[in-house]
Formats: C-alpha cells, structure tokens, sequence
C-alpha cells in the first residue's frame, strides 16, 4: 500500500505544520478515506481540508532556522480563489513601469523608473511618455518611483510622486508635486516638496511608495540605503532613512505626527526601524495603515503600521546576511520592537501592493494583494483580524516580475511588470 503510506506520512507533516491547530478528528478520517479509495493519490498527499485550509504554498526549505513568534506569522495554509477570473495582458510597451495608480476617471497613471509618466486605459491604450518632472537618477534600485493624485484630482490636476534625487550631499528619495497639463502631455510647476535626508553616495534602498491618508496628509516610506555605513540610521530619529513618513502636502511635518514633541526626533517620522519598504496600503474597512519591505535573506515582513512604533531593524530579523552571516545579535524578537503580522523565508520580494475593496469578486474582498518579484507572481493574503489565514499565488505561470498592483475603478485588479507589462486580472 504505498500511496496510503505516502498519505499517512504527509498527514503527519502537515499535522506537524499545523500543530493540530487546524486539523480535525474528521479531517484526519477524511484523508485516509481518500488514501484507500483514491486512484491517484496525488493530490490526497498535499491537500487537506478544513474550513478550505490547504498547506503552505511556500514548499522550499528555510533560508534560516528561525522560528515564528506565533502559529501562523509564516507559512500559513493555503487558499485558492474559486470564482472565475480571468487574466489578459494589455500592453508589454511599458518601460519599466514602477508605479501604478488608479485616476478617479477610471484610467491609470504609471510611472516609468528612467523619469517619465504614462496614462493608460482599461484597455491598455497607452499615453505617449509624459514630460516635465525634475530629473531623476535612475541608475541601481532608483528613478521615477511611486505616485499618488491628490484626493480633489478632477479640479486640481495635483499628483505627488516619490523619486531617486541626486544632489551634491549624494542620492535620496524625494517627494515631488506638480499639475498634470490639460492636453496630458506635461507636468506643470513641478517642485520638491520634501527630502529624505541625508544623502548618500549608494544607488539601493530607496524605497518607496506613497499615498493619501483619511485626513488628506501624504504618507511615503524611504529604505535604509543598504550599506553597513546607512543600516543603523534605520533606529536614528534624527535621519530620513529607513522610515515612514507623513507630511503635509506642501512637505511639512504632519498634524498629530507621532514624535512633534521629541526634540531629539525630527517631526516628519510616523515610524522606524525598517529596511526597505516597498509595499503601502490602507486597510478599506480598518482604515489602518499596512506596509511591506524587503528583509535581507529571509525575512521579507508585512507590518500593521502604528505611528510612533519601532519595527525592529537591525535590531531583529527573520532573515541572515546575503552571505549567509546572522545579523547583530541575530535575535527575532525583543521588548519594544514590534513583530511582523507575516514574513517569508525563503523571501518572495514584495512590492507594490494594495487591499482589494471591489465588488466583482466578493471572496476577495478586503484581501492584499502584493506584487512579487523574485517570486514571479502576485501574492493573495487573506486577513481577518489584523493575522494572515490564508495565502495564495496568483499568475505564477507568467513568469513575471511584479512590481506594482493597484485597484481599478471596475474593480478589478491591474499589475505591472518589469519587462513591460500590464495586466488586468477581474471578472
Ligand atoms: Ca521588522
């Protein structure tokens, strides 16, 4: 009986995966039904159900031998959307788009990491290359990053972006603002609203997204610059990197902004403690402000942002150094640094990301959804009370890098990719 020995061996697996916590009495009956009765086992050795809990969609092994700080951080069982959806590329013109954003007419400005914008429709009809942003240094991990229209964008025409600036003190991110012309072919009066100082000479790590919060104040997030010499500015109050933000849209420090009263913290920080943040997003329901960033190898985190709080790098870390080196004391948890919801290990490079608030698919309501890069494809967190329960991979066999996905008005799902591409992914 070899197929029942391979069945009982993987249900001990995932009851070891799971420490029981999912697994039922009728579950575990279940499955050696299946065992005996099943002509092709295959599936039986890897699914197994309970309320449409599967196992882990992660099967590789660990880069580390950390351990969560709670049953479900990593590797939590898997889901699988059931609804019909399809997905269609409209476009592959793009040059490497790094930003995605809905307008509010239903069409989508993209920014394009060598400085340019284009506008697209929900058909893929792209704009010509729009012009008139200050200049960008595109060269590493920089350019033209993400960007945001202002709330009242029907009257006003404002969009704020977030970009790699090169000045005379070394590279930064920058926040951006300006008025996109009548005829779209232009930015108009473009100024630097904020810096993210201090610079440096170094071409990774920027960052960044940016978006509008509830009470019309931008929040953007920068990277620690990577190197050994930035990684500790990451816990400095007293400098830009490796934070979020939250600024006025003229770039003052914020009304309610967590450390105005710190004369030792500078006012704009919201929190600290992070490494390189890629990913932001504001929970539709919650309101509360979710983001991602990259760990080093092992340890990408999704973190449930509250301001004035220290996320914990360098301090703690899921992940060691790319070569392999455990980090500081290569501790994961101490008192003070807050954990992340989730984390990968092996990482799956998150970027972009948005929760999903659409109709259209109604089991995918209030989901994240986070484009992959590394990882080639579009992760689905299912979240119910600030935990993961449920991960799913999306559009694995495009064999894209994802780098940004956002909500449409239709609502459906747009991403794009680094080669180029954009796709929709809905009803
Ligand atoms: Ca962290």
């Amino acid at each position: 009986m070899p197929f029942v020995t391979r069945n009982l061996f993987a249900t001990f697996k995932i009851i070891k995966i799971f420490n029981m916590k999912y697994i039922s009495f009728v579950a575990l009956v279940a499955v050696l039904g299946t065992s005996c009765n099943s002509k092709t086992s295959s599936k039986s050795t890897t699914i197994i159900y309970e309320n449409d809990v599967l196992a882990p969609v992660e099967t590789l092994a660990p880069n580390t031998n950390y351990k969560p700080a709670f049953v479900g951080q990593t590797r939590i069982g898997a889901v699988k959307t059931k609804s019909d959806y399809k997905t269609k590329m409209l476009t592959n013109q793009l040059e490497k788009p790094w930003g995605i954003t809905a307008l509010p007419d239903g069409r989508f400005i993209i920014t394009q990491k060598k400085g340019t914008l284009r506008i697209a429709n929900s058909a893929g009809q792209l704009s010509e290359p729009i012009t008139g942003l200050p200049p960008v240094n595109s060269d590493g991990q920089g350019g033209l990053l993400d960007i945001v229209p202002d709330p009242l964008f029907p009257e006003n025409r404002m969009l704020y972006w977030t970009f790699s600036e090169k000045t005379s003190q070394g590279n930064l991110t920058s926040v951006a603002k300006g008025k996109l012309a009548a005829n779209e072919k232009t930015i108009e009066g473009a100024i630097v609203i904020y810096r993210a100082t201090p610079g440096y000479r170094g071409t990774l790590h920027y960052g960044s997204r940016i978006l509008f919060d509830s009470s019309g104040h931008l929040i953007f997030s920068t990277g620690e610059r990577s190197d050994m010499e930035t990684r500790p500015q990451a816990q400095d109050l007293n400098s830009a990197l490796g934070k979020i933000i939250r600024i006025t849209t003229d770039g003052k420090p914020a009304a309610g902004n967590p450390f105005l009263k710190n004369s030792k913290a500078r006012p704009e920080l919201y929190s600290f403690g992070h490494r390189n943040v890629q990913g932001l997003a504001l929970h539709p329901i919650t309101g509360d402000l979710w983001e991602n960033e990259f760990g080093p190898r092992g340890g990408d985190e999704v973190n449930l942002i509250q301001p004035g709080k220290n996320y914990g790098w360098p301090t703690i870390t899921y992940g060691y150094e790319y070569s392999g080196e455990k980090i500081g004391e290569a501790i994961t948890q101490k008192d003070g640094l807050e954990q992340p919801v989730y984390y990968w290990d092996p990482v799956s490079s998150p970027s972009g990301m948005t929760f999903y608030s659409g109709d259209a698919i109604p089991e995918w309501k209030n989901n994240l959804f986070i484009a992959g890069l590394s990882s080639q494809h579009i992760i689905r967190l299912v979240i119910e009370n600030n935990k993961v329960t449920g991960e799913e991979r999306l559009l694995e066999s495009e064999n894209q890098r994802f780098r940004d996905v956002a909500e449409g008005t239709d609502g459906a799902l747009y991403a794009v990719t680094d080669s180029g591409r954009l796709y929709r992914i809905g009803k």
